[in-house]
């Protein structure tokens, strides 16, 4: 077909259809007859890439040229998945792609799963910032965002075949060039690492900070297209270098090996996304990162404010830089070093300047989730920055307060070695500080800095509760739901796609006999495309009319999918005690997990290889496999969470109480007609409040009693035969050997038999309870379609739209920007 439409290019052909064949020809330097679908990926990537390049440029000339307020958004993780999907929507031009690539002979879906998805970050977090971009780019909001261009993205899972535990591989993505990149070769900045710091300046606070190595940081730029607006935001990742090729003095004694390797340590620092969430390990590669990116970003915001020609004193009326998290907290004191010793500000303007300019989201209030980092790295990585954290210690001193309640404000954790705690050290480095759900934001200010609100004041404590783009995660994810919403509401798809309260006239319509069949045909047909998916996958028949019941995300202790996989086993159990007669009235069920571990947390692992082996078991069972089967889906990554989401009944958001800051896919699932099942926690709370406590499967302890549950577990442990026959039947099963013996899976069961710090043993009886409500509220097909439409209907709050405007209103004080 390629050939045949190559000579059959006319004045009539279709201007995108000549510029996909062009980039073939020119930019892709292949013959048409040998193009396959990949090629057609990428010929049509380049030439969508054409269209954003000038929106891209216009927009940023709009941006310098209205001199307005710009936010930054700090993040080690953007975790944005597949673009041209996302381009083509969002420049309107899908249907017209779609026609071109069909008359050169290929399938739009066919291309489009060509592209391999950006995987720079590890769950939530990372995805959370892809989601604010789009937002952003959509409300045309000067946000740039600020990352690293890592060769490695989250590594790839495998699972064994003989004994089904995760494998990781590296994860190349850039391996075919990336067509969504400008490499901006000619915007770098040198950054320094080592050397030694001398204080001049009698009182001033200055010092001069020379020697050491420095690194090239050079920038590649990604072009974020909002949806339906010409405006087209930057997130700009930097890639490390080293400044000198190699050290001819070793190269030319014959020193090979010595000549390269500090280039090597250099290209080091953006080799890979460290792949493990919620524990800190200290590692000083991770640290360079940290300050490699905060380093080269402020440089280049501070060269982009100096053409403003303002005095740096107005800094930050015209910057404001969010923190995600505190991966970026070094940015306080690289900003501090710059207006101190370069800009020569007195040290109280220069910290006047950096708390207006900051802000800071926590997102975990894990223990072993926040950053320290031992005061002798920093002194040897960093000892300019380390003298900045003392002085900022020194202010703190004079703070009011016994010395116990000093110790707790103090950056400086006391011990072998003294560690600067990081998160500490954004809070009093920030104009304000935010949790991502109102729970979570409760627990930060109750929790985790008490001091700091008695000393602060509630004033500088927030909550903005996250949300998602439901462009992606609906319309992109979920077209036959779009476009079935489109013809309900009788309004035009881009007006509620930008305002999703417009849900809520959904509900007229929910009693409409009609309606509720064309909503429940939606969700079977993801079913069955999700049917197809495992099919191709593990060759494994699935049943599209069963009950669809997914929990997808990190595997984490905290998250409890073993928890869910105990939970499976019992119901396995029950149907294999039935009579074959009254196993009939079983719900039938397919259970899919899927989610990453951190290749060092041992215990995620072996969850992993639990559900495996479970599922081995389970699917070959003829008495029961009707009835229930279990799926582990390798890999999970955006597109795959793409598929999932659209076809699930239930989804299980379990952590808990108190632990899941908000969690996201919970969100996704609910706008996607899909009900939770959940602990009250994260944003389970707030979904409950907007679509009605009848709509959604709450069970389990609360975050008041945890604390005295646990205190319970430690000092008047009660055996699991007591408190939960049930739960200790399926952990003596488990033991029996039946999913593989060895006495494997005992690490895994000790967990809960002994401390049960997650409370497995506390929740169990009230999450089989909540499953069996399940199970009566899916008997009732009419009942269950209506409840999953109400859930839609009420999603409105959760739109990343929604969140962007309260970070842009109340924290940033930044006005769109129109052209
Ligand atoms: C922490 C660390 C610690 C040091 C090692 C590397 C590393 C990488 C990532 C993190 C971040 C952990 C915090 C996190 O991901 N929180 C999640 O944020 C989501 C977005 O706000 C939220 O929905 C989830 O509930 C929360 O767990």
């Amino acid at each position: 077909t390629w050939k045949t439409a190559m000579r059959d290019i006319t004045s009539e052909t279709p201007d995108i259809t000549k510029s996909i064949v062009h980039h073939v020809q020119t930019s892709l330097a292949r013959a048409p007859y040998n193009i396959d679908d990949f090629g057609a990926y990428q010929a049509a990537a380049l030439s969508v890439r054409d269209n954003l390049i000038v929106n891209w440029n216009t927009t940023q000339i709009e941006y310098s040229r209205k001199s307005q307020k710009r936010a930054y958004y700090l993040s080690l993780e953007f975790l944005m998945g597949r673009t041209l999907s996302n381009a083509l929507l969002n420049l309107g031009l899908l249907d017209q792609y779609s026609s071109s690539l069909s008359s050169l002979g290929f399938g739009i879906e066919d291309i489009l799963v060509q592209e391999r998805d950006a995987a720079l970050g590890n769950g939530g977090l990372g995805r959370l910032a892809a989601c604010y971009l789009d937002s952003s780019a959509t409300q045309e909001l000067p946000v740039w965002g600020y990352g690293l261009r890592y060769k490695y993205g989250i590594f790839q899972q495998l699972i064994k075949a003989d004994d089904g535990s995760q494998l990781e591989a590296p994860d190349p993505w850039l391996e075919h060039q990336n067509p969504w990149e400008l490499p901006r070769l000619d915007v770098t900045y040198e950054v320094r690492f080592y050397g030694s710091a001398q204080r001049w300046g009698e009182g001033t606070g200055r010092a001069t900070w020379s020697g050491g190595q420095e690194v090239l940081a050079i920038a590649y730029d990604v072009m974020i297209p909002g949806y339906g607006t010409r405006s087209t935001n930057n997130l700009r990742l930097w890639e490390s270098k080293p400044k000198r090729g190699f050290d001819l003095q070793s190269f030319n004694a014959g020193n090979y090996e010595r000549a390269v390797e500090s280039s090597n340590s250099a290209a080091a620092i953006t080799s890979v996304l460290y792949p493990n969430d919620h524990t800190s390990f200290g590692k000083e590669l991770r640290l360079k990162q940290q300050y490699f990116w905060t380093a080269a970003s402020l440089a280049d915001m501070l060269r982009r404010f100096k053409n403003l020609e303002k005095p740096i004193s107005e800094f930050a009326e015209y910057n404001a830089i969010q923190l995600n998290d505190t991966h970026p907290t070094l940015a306080i004191v690289e900003l501090m070093r710059i207006l101190v010793d370069e800009e020569e500000l007195s040290w109280d303007s220069a910290w006047t300047i950096v708390t207006n300019t900051f802000f800071f989201t926590n997102h975990t209030v894990l223990p072993e989730a926040l950053e320290k980092w031992s005061v002798p790295l920093m002194e040897h990585l960093l000892p300019r920055h380390m003298q900045i954290i003392f002085d900022i210690v020194t202010v703190e001193k004079r703070f009011p307060g016994d010395r116990d309640r000093l110790a707790r404000l103090s950056l400086i954790e006391e011990g072998f070695p003294k560690q600067v705690r990081m998160a500490n050290l954004a809070v009093v480095g920030s104009r304000k500080v935010n949790g991502v759900a109102e729970l979570h934001s409760n627990l930060v200010q109750k929790n985790l800095f008490p001091d700091f609100v008695e000393f602060y004041g509630l004033s500088k404590f927030g909550n903005v509760t996250n949300g998602i783009t439901p462009r992606r995660w609906l319309d992109q994810c979920n077209p036959s739901l779009s476009a079935l919403i489109t013809d309900t509401l009788k309004i035009d798809r881009n007006v509620w796609l930008k305002d999703l309260y417009k849900l809520k006239g959904l509900l007229a319509h929910v009693d409409d006999p009609q309606f509720q069949a064309r909503w429940a045909a939606v969700k079977h047909q993801n079913k069955e495309r999700l049917a197809l998916f495992v099919e191709r996958q593990l060759g494994i028949k699935v049943d599209a009319h069963a009950l669809f019941d997914v929990q997808i995300k990190r595997l984490h202790e905290y998250k409890r999918q073993t928890l869910n996989i105990l939970g499976v086993i019992h119901r396995y159990l029950l149907i294999k005690s039935l009579t074959p007669e009254e196993r009939k009235k079983v719900v039938k069920k397919v259970v899919f997990f899927a989610g990453k571990a951190a290749p060092g947390y041992y215990i995620a692992k072996l969850t992993i290889r639990l559900i495996v082996n479970v599922a081995r078991v389970i699917n070959a069972d003829p008495d029961t496999n009707q009835y229930l089967s279990l799926f582990f889906l390798p890999d999970y990554s955006v597109s795959v969470a793409e598929i999932l989401i659209p076809a699930s009944d239930i989804s299980q958001h379990i952590s808990t109480a108190g632990t899941e800051a908000s969690g996201t896919s919970n969100m996704k699932f609910c706008l996607n007609g899909g009900l939770l099942v959940g602990t009250v926690d994260g944003a389970n709370i707030e979904i409950a409040e907007e679509v009605g406590d009848d709509n959604v499967f709450f069970f389990g302890n609360l975050t008041p009693d945890v604390e005295d549950l646990r205190y319970r577990h430690t000092y008047h442990p009660i055996p699991v035969e007591q408190k939960s026959p049930a739960l200790a039947h399926v952990l003596n099963t488990v033991s029996s050997g039946i999913f593989g013996s060895d006495g494997v899976y005992e690490p895994l069961l000790n967990t809960i038999r002994e401390g049960d710090f997650y409370l497995l043993t506390d929740d169990f009886d009230s999450y089989i309870r909540a499953l069996e409500m399940v199970d009566e509220a899916y008997a009732d097909r009419t009942e269950w379609v209506k409840k999953s439409i109400r859930t839609t209907a009420k999603m409105g709050k959760f739109s990343s739209d929604r969140a962007i405007q309260d970070y842009a209103q109340e924290y940033w004080n930044i006005e769109s920007v129109k052209f």
